[in-house]
């Protein structure tokens, strides 16, 4: 018999630590104000740091010296990552200019876009905190919610063909994030020193204890799963019939992250439960969230996630549950297909007439020569910029007279190679890893240029170079890169080697299987060259790498290595 009592109607103390603290954080308050005016370290003291992720800022510091401040008897260089919430990554030319000039002043590292298409920021310190926070204010963003338990940032497919759609969908994105955001006067009090009165109800929807654990929404519109719809809490693919969107099909209880330390953690995919109007979006959303606040596990934080709640009280009871919330069944679930989990890189008109142009990004960091060119573009572009679950970067709505324009000052700027660069980069995804971050194992954004290569090379060699296939690393299971999605993903676990999963689908539908544990870069070689050889020569016309090694079955043995490099 399960047991159906909620966790969050149980005595504070028999909830988990983190549960406790946000009950005694005055929403989210805390004492951040009082641990930044803290001079003696360059960390936020006591468990604050758990409250400001809320906030969208992560404190960090830099691994790559570690070692040799304990050797110095010095403090770990503390600084702070902070990531904008950017609901469907769309901004400005002059937000793009503000976060750079923004990142020039407080931050290392440059721009980071996300595999959640918004940025992060790195290395800011400790004093420098509310300055940027207000400057982000400035032009118009903010950081609420882009971590925390609560709804993190709100995505959205990014393809550039059916314009009126894409626009629709932004739409709901954006006010599915509105809707969603904690709503604290916390956030105006620390960062704005907004000295305005708290709301007697400050936070009608979340309560004190707020989410168990994160949840994610996005929104895809098929073909294009650039998103992984089935990557999310709660997805939404869009149903277009005859240019019009006529509403969602709706997808529960997707998620990456698993500890390689825990069996009953796993990786899972969102469910089709059903069609709603397009309307009904943000509101149902709310619906699902409340469920999943009053249901996710509260004891254990390693199975709070909706996708453990969906496992363990049953999709039938949810689908009960959420028939009484909602005050009526779903609809049934509209025919639609999805091809592709990539950006579409390169020019493309919509059907509107405008220009889309989607520029690679490797990994999504924008520094170096790569944000000098940038810079001096953005300064003749006056057009909108879409960030993309890809890490691209999208200049969007280019009328016909501007862009021949467009297209040669990108050219003058030898960035036009990255509207077309090789088919494997563009397939590729890699999770921000050392040496920011504190969960790292191995490395992934640092290592992906030599990974490219090797990849490059083996695909070469047997032919096979202009076949895209899905390529993730991440540097430990959480899976920021959606790497159990991909057709081959390497997963850090020591520095220098890796978990191999193969066999996810194209458009991202199926789960990769675990193939080997503990590979270095040899030993996955040896391991993906035979593999390759046979996806060379037996494959189908048109037949991707992950559904070549379903058909025939050549994941049902595998190696399972246990390697040391
Ligand atoms: Fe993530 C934690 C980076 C997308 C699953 N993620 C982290 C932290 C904050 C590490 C930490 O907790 O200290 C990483 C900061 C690294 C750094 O130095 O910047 C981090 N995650 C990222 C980003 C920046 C990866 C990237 O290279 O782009 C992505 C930022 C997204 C955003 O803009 O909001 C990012 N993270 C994801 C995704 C992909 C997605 O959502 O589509 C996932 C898998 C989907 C999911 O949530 O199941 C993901 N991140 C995790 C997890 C595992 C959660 C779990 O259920 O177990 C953690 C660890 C945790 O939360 O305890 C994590
Ligand atoms: Fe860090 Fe792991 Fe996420 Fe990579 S997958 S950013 S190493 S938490």
């Amino acid at each position: 018999m399960v047991d159906r009592s909620t966790d969050i109607s149980q005595p504070l103390e028999s909830l988990n630590d983190n549960e406790q603290l946000k009950a005694r954080s005055r929403h989210l308050r805390g004492h951040i104000a009082e641990g930044l005016a803290v001079s003696a370290t360059g960390a936020v003291p006591g468990d604050d740091p758990l409250l400001m992720k809320f906030h969208g800022i992560y404190q960090q510091d830099d691994r790559d010296l570690r070692a040799e401040r304990r050797q110095r008897f010095l403090e770990p260089l503390y600084q702070f990552m902070v990531r904008m919430r950017i609901p469907g990554g769309q901004l400005t030319t002059a937000q793009w200019q503000g976060i750079d000039a923004l990142a020039h002043r407080y931050a290392e590292r440059g721009i980071r876009i996300t595999t959640r298409q918004t940025v992060q920021l790195h290395g800011v310190r400790k004093w420098h905190l509310r300055k940027l926070m207000q400057g982000i204010r400035d032009i118009g963003l903010d950081t609420i919610a882009a971590c925390g338990d609560d709804s993190r940032g709100v995505v959205c497919g990014a393809n550039p063909y059916q314009s009126d759609v894409h626009r629709r969908v932004a739409a709901l994105a954006r006010a599915t994030s509105n809707r969603l955001i904690p709503k604290t006067g916390a956030y105006k009090e620390i960062w704005y020193e907004d000295k305005a009165p708290a709301d007697a109800n400050e936070e009608p929807v979340y309560g004190d204890l707020y989410l168990p654990r994160k949840f994610k929404v996005g929104f895809a519109i098929p073909p294009v799963n650039d998103i992984d719809v089935y990557g999310q809490d709660l997805g939404f693919s869009a149903v277009v019939r005859d240019g019009q969107l006529l509403g969602f099909n709706v997808c529960v209880g997707g998620g990456m992250g698993q500890l390689d330390t825990r069996e009953d953690s796993y990786p899972r995919l969102a469910e089709d439960i059903g069609f709603i109007p397009a309307d009904e979006a943000p509101a149902f959303a709310e619906t699902v969230m409340c469920i999943q606040r009053d249901f996710g596990d509260r004891k254990d934080r390693h199975r709070s996630r909706f996708k453990y709640t969906l496992d363990r009280l049953g999709t039938p009871w949810f689908l009960a549950e959420l028939e009484q919330r909602w005050g009526k069944p779903l609809a049934a679930l509209e025919p639609l297909e999805y091809l592709s989990n990539g950006d579409r890189l390169g020019w493309h008109q919509g059907d509107d007439g405008l220009w889309h142009a989607t520029l690679y990004i490797e990994s999504g960091r924008v520094e170096g020569p790569l944000r000098s060119q940038l810079e001096a573009f953005f300064q003749h572009y006056g057009g909108e910029v879409r960030l993309t679950t890809n890490q691209n970067l999208q200049l969007i709505n280019i009328g016909e007279y501007e862009r021949e324009q467009v297209a040669w000052r990108l050219a003058d700027l030898d960035l036009d190679w990255r509207l077309e660069p090789d088919t494997q980069a563009a397939h590729t995804l890699s999770c921000v890893a050392l040496p920011t971050c504190g969960l790292a194992m191995a490395e992934a954004e640092r290592y992906t240029p030599d990974l490219l290569a090797v990849i490059d090379q083996l695909k070469h060699q047997h032919g096979v170079a202009a076949s895209p296939i899905t390529l993730r690393i991440t540097g430990c299971p959480n899976g920021c890169a959606r790497p159990y999605l991909a057709e081959i993903a390497l997963t850090g676990r020591a520095p220098g080697l890796y978990n191999l999963y193969l066999g996810g689908s194209f458009h991202g539908d199926r789960l990769a299987e675990l193939y080997a544990t503990n590979v270095d870069e040899a030993g996955f070689i040896e391991l993906l060259d035979p593999l390759l050889e046979r996806f060379a020569n037996q494959r189908r016309d048109g037949e991707h790498f992950g559904d070549f090694l379903i058909r025939k079955r050549l994941l049902d043995d595998k190696p399972l290595t246990i390697r040391s490099a």
